[in-house]
């Protein structure tokens, strides 16, 4: 089997990258190890940059972000008892976020795709060779062993992929952090008790309430590393949120519901510089990973794949490579700047368990010098509707 470029994982960075790569007249074949139904069913990302829901509308999958996309132009902070509205919209001249949550994304991109080609669901990638030469990649369909061969693979399958791995550890220019904390997810049938999201730091631990839709809540509470979901009964769940996000705000009652799914996300920071070995290049999760306190997860891997998918179409309409020998440069410039964003964001808004009364106050007066200055808040909300694209 031959093709163009080889796009391991259907997650947005290889769903967002075939459907630039079919736009451009690119070959490309999309090879999934899980089975479309629990691709869709994971419940992941919830914020969208203006940014990322942009790309989407130019790549002629814009409909159904269009129609169902809550446009938020504005977030709340509570701390310290009080309630702020960060006005996002003002504070960056006009841009927003819009919520659109990732299950709906890749869904989108998963039904576009299927107009001009297949996606390999349950169809994991095992070995990569000659990477420096015409990579060739090893799975199975139908029970047979298959080589593809390609001109590029495009590494898109997620922190826990082949391809990272792919690349020999001497050659890996690593950077981690781990957080002393993790978020406890929730799903519910509860109405949004907010219309806007909600960022609490609390002495117990922050909160974060948020939503899919008018009628889905999505929310978190920050827990320790060693807790698990089943230590928490429906009720104490939603007593916690309740008191978290009340925050000293009177009255606050949250709309309780059914819980559809919860589980734990552990936090921390990861970037793998190098992001491109030989012929394969690394995109999205592959390469980097951000705590989600910023909700920056889908959104950076937007920003990697529109720089690959500027060089390989400079490279099969122009023959040249500019901008695939400078892919991870120009990658890792926006990363790092959303990694300091995210890095920022969840020290700023979580006590750790072995925080001082200092460090807590810390964290205090930052939000409140932050929620208090239109400097300040400004330098938070271009972050937040996220920085601009490389390309
Ligand atoms: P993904 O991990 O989405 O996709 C990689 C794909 O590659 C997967 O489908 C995997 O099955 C496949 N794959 C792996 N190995 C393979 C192989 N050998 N062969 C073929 N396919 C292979 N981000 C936010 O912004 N906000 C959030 O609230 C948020 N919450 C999250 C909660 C959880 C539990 C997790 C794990 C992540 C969360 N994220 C969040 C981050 C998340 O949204 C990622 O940033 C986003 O999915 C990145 O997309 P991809 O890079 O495409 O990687
Ligand atoms: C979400 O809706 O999942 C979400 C929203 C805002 C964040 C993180 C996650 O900062």
């Amino acid at each position: 089997m031959k093709t163009d470029v080889a796009i391991i994982g259907a997650g947005p960075a290889g769903l967002y990258l075939a459907q630039m790569l079919h736009n451009a007249g690119i070959n490309s074949v999309l090879l999934e190890a899980k089975s479309e139904d629990y691709v869709i069913d994971r419940v992941r990302a919830g914020v969208m940059e203006q940014g990322a829901v942009d790309t989407l509308k130019e790549i002629g999958v814009g409909e159904g972000v269009e129609k169902d996309g809550l446009v938020h132009d504005g977030i709340i902070w509570r701390f310290d008892g009080q309630d702020h509205y960060i006005d996002v919209q003002k504070l960056t001249g006009g841009r927003s976020v819009i919520v659109y949550g990732q299950q709906s994304v890749v869904r989108d991109l998963i039904n576009a795709r299927r107009k001009y080609s297949d996606i390999h669901f349950s169809t994991p990638v095992t070995k990569i060779e000659d990477t420096h030469g015409k990579p060739k990649v090893h799975f199975e369909l139908d029970g047979k062993p298959v080589v593809l061969e390609c001109d590029f693979v495009a590494g898109c399958d997620g922190f826990h992929g082949i391809s990272r791995q792919t690349i020999p550890e001497a050659e890996q220019k690593i950077f981690e952090h781990v957080y002393p904390y993790s978020w406890l997810g929730v799903l519910a049938e509860a109405k949004p008790s907010s219309h806007v999201v909600i960022y609490s730091h609390h002495e117990n631990g922050f909160a974060l309430s948020s939503m899919r839709s008018e009628e889905i809540s999505r929310l978190y509470i920050q827990v320790n590393n060693d807790d698990s979901a089943d230590n928490w009964s429906d009720d104490a769940l939603w007593d916690e949120l309740e008191l978290r996000l009340g925050n000293g705000v009177k009255d606050f009652k949250i709309n309780r519901g059914p819980i559809l799914q919860k589980g734990i996300t552990p936090m921390r920071s990861y970037v793998c510089e190098t992001m491109r070995y030989g012929n394969i290049f690394l995109a999205g999760d592959a390469a980097h990973i951000v705590p989600p306190t910023g909700a920056k997860g889908l959104n950076l891997a937007v920003g990697d794949v529109r720089v690959l998918s500027a060089g390989l179409k400079e490279y099969y309409a122009e023959g040249k490579t500019e901008w695939l020998d400078k892919y991870a440069e120009t990658c890792l410039d926006r990363i790092w700047k959303v990694e300091r964003f995210s890095w920022w964001t969840t020290t700023m808004f979580h006590p750790a368990p072995d925080a001082s009364d200092f460090d807590v106050k810390m964290q205090l007066a930052s939000l409140n010098y932050l929620a208090n200055s239109e400097i300040g808040a400004a330098s938070f909300a271009e972050n937040y509707v996220g920085l601009p694209y490389a390309v």
